[in-house]
């Protein structure tokens, strides 16, 4: 229980005077969560230039996964950059793109043939499924979720949803956009069961056939298994088979954004996994390489195919250092058991998080599958009034304590967890520990 090392105030004196380099050089909008600036970090631990050791429970948002630092990432990248660093593998061809691409489709969900194309950031991988869903269907209109994100470029700022602060100032956007609720249980207007607001969710995209745009034109329906900007919502079991139900009576693909609860986030490689979904499109990133810029579309080998040649691109896509660390993620998480772990992890943070709900009315419900789990904090049981000015003040504190987390939700009152899979029990708890006794003294 001594990981937390803090040998200055946060931020300390080397902290804050690059700190204020960086605002007269870096624009405001890039604002920092944490105030101190990283000197290294190891498994679950972050150590910054004034020397204090903070226990890590955000991991690069989520994709840490198998730690940083980890050494036989880090050896990969170092061999793979010392023989190349760059060709476009539209270019010349390098074998741990295909080795990856092989990688990933056996572990995808689906017994049919895959094909897998990688790109450098999740938003870029959602809009290439976006194209590649849209030339195998002929159709345009995509139908997305109330409560997601998708990531900040035009057409992926279209998908998401949340104005503030990814959409407002920043249209237009992308047409043909469509958007129906997603089963947010706990904020589900007239707060029926969670079977019913399954019912309820996909009665919603039924109707939307009707009333919003026609099945014949859609090329697919987007969503998160379980959102992850949007507060960790799980929907209701059995929502996501209804989903794909109504998508395959209309010729409409699923495209399944994984880049927040894959590799193993949730106790299941993919989170599509937990709901028995085979989705047509799944789009990974984050945890993929290790916080090297990497990111992908697994899908229905018929469905990869439909563009043709040379239509799908870029120049840096599936940079052969990012593949070379994303295989070695691979064997990590093989070698380490980290799905197996997350579930470990999870169930620990569960049993804290509840005991916190049971000591502190801020917490308005937990939840969360495997390791990817969350409270969401109100300032009153009945209204369910999110509590957005006390979740910001109880991450603050947690930091000039030592612990890096951060939040979550459309009303930023979901303190989240995705911490990186190494983290050792002494750890999560030392640092749970933390926020405890920081939400009670809040409360
Ligand atoms: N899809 C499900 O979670 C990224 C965003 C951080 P990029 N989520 C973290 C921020 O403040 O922008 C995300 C996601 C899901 C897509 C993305 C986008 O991935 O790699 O950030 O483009």
């Amino acid at each position: 229980m001594a990981n937390i090392r803090l040998v200055t105030e946060i931020p300390g004196p080397r902290s804050r005077a690059l700190l204020e380099r960086k605002e007269r050089v870096v624009p405001r909008a890039l604002s920092v969560h944490v105030p101190v600036v990283i000197d290294r970090a190891e498994g679950a631990l972050i150590t910054d230039v004034d020397g204090n050791t903070f226990i890590d429970l955000a991991g690069g948002v989520g994709c840490l996964n198998v730690g940083h630092s980890n050494p036989e990432v880090v050896r990969a990248i170092q061999e793979a950059a010392a023989r190349f660093t760059h060709t476009d593998f539209s270019v010349v061809p390098y074998e741990s793109y295909i080795q990856l691409a092989e990688e990933l489709s056996r572990r995808a969900p689906g017994s049919f043939p895959k094909k897998v194309a990688f790109f450098n950031s999740g938003a870029e991988a959602v809009e290439n499924a976006v194209k590649i869903a849209r030339k195998y269907t002929g159709r345009k209109a995509i139908i997305a979720m109330e409560g997601a994100f998708h990531g900040r470029t035009n057409l992926t700022m279209a998908l998401t949803s949340k104005v503030r602060p990814y959409k407002e100032g920043f249209g237009p956007f992308a047409p043909e956009i469509y958007r129906v609720p997603f089963p947010y249980v706990y904020r589900w207007p007239g707060r029926p069961s969670p079977a019913e607001v399954a019912r309820q969710a996909a009665e919603a995209l039924e109707r939307a056939f009707l009333t919003v745009v026609s099945p014949q034109e859609t090329a697919a329906v987007i969503l998160e298994p379980i959102q992850g900007e949007g507060g960790f919502v799980v929907p209701p079991a059995e929502y996501l088979p209804m989903v794909q139900a109504i998508c395959r009576r209309y010729g409409v693909l699923l495209i399944v954004d994984e880049i927040q609860t894959g590799y193993g986030r949730t106790g299941r490689f993919f989170a599509s996994e937990h709901f028995g979904i085979e989705p047509d499109l799944i789009t990974v990133g984050k945890s993929i390489a290790a916080g090297m810029p990497l990111s992908g579309v697994i899908g229905r080998a018929e469905i990869m195919d439909s563009p043709e040649d040379s239509t799908i691109g870029g120049t840096y896509p599936g940079n052969p250092v990012a593949c070379a660390a994303a295989l070695a993620v691979l064997r990590e998480m093989d070698r380490l058991g980290l799905v197996e772990r997350a579930r470990v992890i999870g169930d620990r943070i569960r049993q804290r998080f509840e005991a916190m709900a049971a000591r502190s009315p801020l917490v308005g419900e937990v939840r969360g599958l495997g390791a990817m789990m969350a409270m969401e904090l109100v300032r009153d049981r009945e209204t369910r009034e999110p509590a957005t000015e006390e979740t910001a003040e109880l991450l603050r504190r947690c930091i000039r304590r030592g612990v890096i987390a951060l939040r979550a939700g459309i009303y930023g009152n979901v303190v989240r967890i995705l911490a990186p899979l190494v983290i050792t029990d002494d750890q999560l708890d030392e640092a749970l520990t933390v926020m405890e006794e920081e939400l009670l003294a809040l409360s």
